[in-house]
């Protein structure tokens, strides 16, 4: 329900009722003291000089004495006072770049899957080596105090890792940008399992405190919903439109520390959190009714109370379009009021800012910058839609059709009047165009309309993306091909300069530095330091590959790293890793598209063809295979999925006939932290979903980087991946995209393939027969009914594709110098999957002349 408040226009506000405002810019005059005047000066880089604010932090801002501290209390003071020495990097950099103002990235996305904070920071600034002596004079472990931290897990999965890894490499890159997005309360679930199934649990990962984020109330901004329309003629005899909201919350900015990798620049996450507006406050006062009022704040809360855990499928829910509107709402107002000169001339905004769109789920910030120009500003349609166009360029992250967002006409003329009128107004003169350009041609008019009729009146997203974008791009060559030829292909035809390719990239400080400091050293080792800012240096280990010797120490560092994962899993899981296996690991979310269930086939085939002794045990290559995903609550076949890998792994796990041969692991809560030791233990990464379906894959370039090899499909960025790396270090398995499109088009019939092959029969069969499930046919029948008479994603059309490739992995691991020397040239061949690239791309491709790098 939404609160009933009146409307609160300029001036309505009775002064003796008003809450107190805090003035957002100060101060009025200049300080005298030299302390006060001069630049801020960072604390002392030593040990000592860590310990002082170290004990600082924990005697005055947590108020407790060492003896008597808490680990809670230890982590809060030392992630304070690590924050201290980024602090005069931070306030140095926003100097600059207010004094010399370029072109800057305004980075809109609804989702930042940060991953932990403090290590980064200690990354950053180097201080690792400071740190752990100043703690060890305390007696505090760093891993200790590493482990307290709930990782910000403000995303679901790749779209929003993908935002952390570029706000990391703009930062590195030294390239003004902020990035703007939604402070959830509740971050993504914390998965568990009960019975094998996924149970969710809600992320309350700021319970403890959370020392990485700055407060910044008296930046508030009011946001507007709901209410109406209404024409009148201002003072210039001009008709005008003007929107009379019905009701309105506060946007409160907390401002996170982006910074670059050893190079003094701290950029700013600016992340929005909903409070009720002091309207309420003013209820409370006039109506006395005190607990309408709280249930009103608690309304206004609720807009950034919860991350939606859906990443495929959108739900059309109110909320979540609140929460689209919200954040772009503060983050444009914050920019046009608070960054730029008060007696700046919008009409040369795209001068100095280019919004990137993550996906279509900030968009509804085009007809919010149409209305800020025409309504507020008082420009025309004409002028206003010129600036527009060219402040915004649309990343397009899927290609599955369901993903697409549309949002209800019903819905957006509620809650969003002024802004359904301008997307209709947008739309009239886009459709003009069309028609122009293809005269009679009706039926593609209604297939590039913003506005679709059927099967319900909504707003297409992503078309008016497209029409708004300067540029829209996919995020892997294949994908980016994919979007022109099918997802938007009117589009495309009628502006072929806007498609561009811009292929994802990962950071290689998180994920590498950070996360493998065994392999780092040796890299460094070989081709000197440096490596972490400019990733093509990686090819220096090339000939590396050709040294027994070091190859030996790779497979040590592998080995190390393999034996930090079991320890983790132990403590973490209760989970006890084999050991000497090869690591065989399928990480990512829950998605049919995926095919976590062909991979589910290819164990259960093993484990088949060992128990019915069509090859001996001591003939297998030993292989654990380690699964995390987590599924959307709402999706019922993922959760099925679940269910089945964890009824396999037990019923495999407890197996004498295969033990020491196979094993499954299933740790529940794949995060990013959990990445971080898993990725650099594997020798295998799994990505295989079905040829035209994954848009990219980060996953897939973070276990190369950290050598793995990798067995794929042509699929996303493993085609630019098996390009790189060469055919001889990559397992390609499966059919291609356009065998997958003529398929579809002949007619596939799942049940046939099953009845032809005698071998997917037999592993079907057994599932099917409950040997998983306690006898028990009916808790995978859905999953079995599936496969055989749907299989949208043709896992089984690849079955023996991938088991066969599946064979040559088996016997190329068994040759340990030829599979050290395919992981060290994946290494070698992977640095153009740094984020940093990434980015390079953006500048030359979409982002323009302007922005100083
Ligand atoms: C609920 C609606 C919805 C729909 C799609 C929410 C979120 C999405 C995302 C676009 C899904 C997503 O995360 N896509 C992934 O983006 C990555 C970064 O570009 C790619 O690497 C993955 O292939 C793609 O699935």
């Amino acid at each position: 329900m939404t609160p009933d408040l009146t409307p609160k226009l300029p001036g309505q506000e009775p002064d003796s009722a008003a809450p107190p405002r805090r003035e957002s810019r100060g101060p009025a005059a200049e300080p005298t003291h030299a302390l006060a005047r001069g630049p801020v000066v960072p604390p002392t880089r030593s040990s000592e000089g860590f310990l002082r604010e170290f004990l600082r932090e924990l005697q005055y801002g947590q108020g407790v004495t060492l003896a008597r501290s808490s680990p809670n209390d230890q982590y809060l003071a030392m992630a304070r006072a690590v924050r201290h020495y980024l602090m005069a990097d931070w306030l140095e950099t926003a100097r600059r770049r207010r004094e010399h103002p370029a072109k800057m990235v305004g980075y809109l996305s609804a989702e930042y899957l940060l991953g932990r904070q403090l290590d980064n920071a200690l990354l950053a600034t180097d201080m690792v080596d400071i740190v752990q002596e100043a703690l060890a004079e305390c007696g505090i472990s760093l891993d200790t105090m590493r482990a307290q931290e709930v990782e910000p897990g403000l995303g679901n999965g790749g779209l929003g890792r993908l935002a952390a890894c570029f706000i990391d490499s703009l930062a590195t890159l030294d390239v003004s940008c902020v990035g703007y997005g939604i402070r959830y309360e509740y971050g993504i679930f914390r998965q568990t399992f009960v019975d094998g199934r996924q149970v969710e649990v809600p992320d309350t990962w700021l319970s403890f405190g959370n020392p990485w984020e700055f407060p910044h109330p008296e930046r508030e901004v009011e946001v507007n919903f709901g209410g109406h329309t209404e024409q009148y003629t201002d003072e210039d005899g001009r008709e005008r439109t003007r929107w009379i909201p019905g009701w309105n919350v506060l946007g409160v900015p907390y401002h996170y520390m982006v910074p670059g990798y050893q190079n003094g620049v701290v950029n700013t996450l600016r992340l929005w959190s909903a409070r009720a507006t002091h309207a309420f406050d003013l209820q409370i006062f006039n109506s006395g009714d005190y607990a309408e009022a709280v249930r009103a704040q608690t309304f206004a809360e609720n807009i950034t109370k919860v991350l939606y855990p859906e990443d495929s499928t959108p739900q059309g829910r109110e909320l979540r379009l609140q929460q689209q509107y919200f954040f772009v709402a503060c983050s444009l107002k914050d920019y046009i009021d608070q960054t730029l000169p008060p007696d700046f001339d919008l009409k040369r905004l795209p001068d100095q800012i280019i919004f990137q769109l993550n996906d279509t789920h900030p968009v509804i910030a085009v007809p919010e910058l149409m209305r800020l120009l025409i309504d507020d500003k008082g420009m025309e349609w004409d002028e206003a839609w010129e600036i527009t166009q060219k402040c915004f360029a649309y990343t397009c992250h899927t290609l599955l059709p369901e993903a697409l967002e549309v949002w209800p006409v019903e819905l957006v003329g509620r809650l969003l009047p002024r802004h359904l009128e301008i997307i209709y107004g947008i739309n009239e003169r886009f459709l003009e165009q069309v028609r122009e350009a293809f005269p009679g041609d009706e039926l593609r008019v209604r297939r590039m309309s913003i506005v679709q009729d059927h099967p319900f009146r909504a707003v297409r997203m992503a078309h008016l993306a497209t029409v708004a974008g300067a540029k829209v791009n996919g995020v892997a060559e294949l994908h980016s091909q994919l979007l022109r030829d099918k997802l938007l292909p009117d589009f495309a035809q009628m502006y072929p300069d806007k498609f561009t390719n811009v292929t994802n990239g990962v950071t290689p400080r998180r994920f590498v530095r950070q996360a493998n400091p065994a392999l780092s050293e040796l890299i460094s080792e070989a081709v000197g330091p440096g490596w972490e800012r400019d990733l093509s240096r990686l090819s220096g280990l090339e000939s590396f590959a050709e040294d027994p010797e070091f190859r030996e120490q790779f497979r040590q560092a592998k080995q190390a790293n393999k034996e930090r994962l079991r320890a983790l899993l132990l403590v973490r899981d209760g989970v006890e890793l084999p050991e000497g296996h090869l690591l065989d690991v399928m990480v990512k979310r829950l998605h049919e598209y995926k095919r976590q269930s062909l991979k589910l086939l290819h164990v259960v085939t093993l484990y088949e063809s060992i128990r019915s002794g069509e090859v001996a045990a001591e003939d297998v290559t030993p292989r654990t295979v380690i699964f995390g995903a987590k599924a959307a609550p709402g999706y019922h076949m993922a959760k099925e999925t679940i269910a089945l890998i964890n009824a396999v792994a037990k019923t495999i796990n407890a197996d004498p006939a295969v033990k020491g041969r196979l094993a499954v692991a299933f740790p529940a809560n794949y995060n990013v932290t959990l990445a971080e030791t898993l990725i650099p233990a594997a020798d295998l990464s799994e990505q295989i979903s079905l040829a035209g379906m994954e848009a990219s894959g980060t996953g897939n370039m973070k276990f190369a980087l950290n050598g793995a090899l990798t067995v794929g499909t042509d699929d996303g960025a493993n085609v630019e991946i098996r390009q790189l790396v060469g055919d001889d270090n990559f397992f390609l398995f499966g059919m291609s995209e356009p065998e997958v499109a003529a398929l579809h088009a002949s007619g596939y019939v799942p049940s046939q393939v099953y009845a032809d092959n005698p071998r997917l029969k037999r592993v079907i069969d057994l599932i099917a027969s409950g040997a998983f499930t306690d006898g028990d046919p009916g808790r995978v029948s859905a999953f079995v009914d599936d496969l055989l008479y749907n299989d949208r994603f043709m896992a089984l059309a690849d079955y023996q594709s991938y088991i066969d490739v599946q064979e040559r992995i088996d016997a190329a691991y068994a040759d340990t110098e030829a599979w050290t020397r395919s992981a060290i040239l994946n290494v070698a061949r992977a640095g153009f999957f740094s984020s940093d690239r990434s980015m390079h791309d953006y500048l030359d491709r979409i982002w323009g002349a302007g922005i100083r790098l």
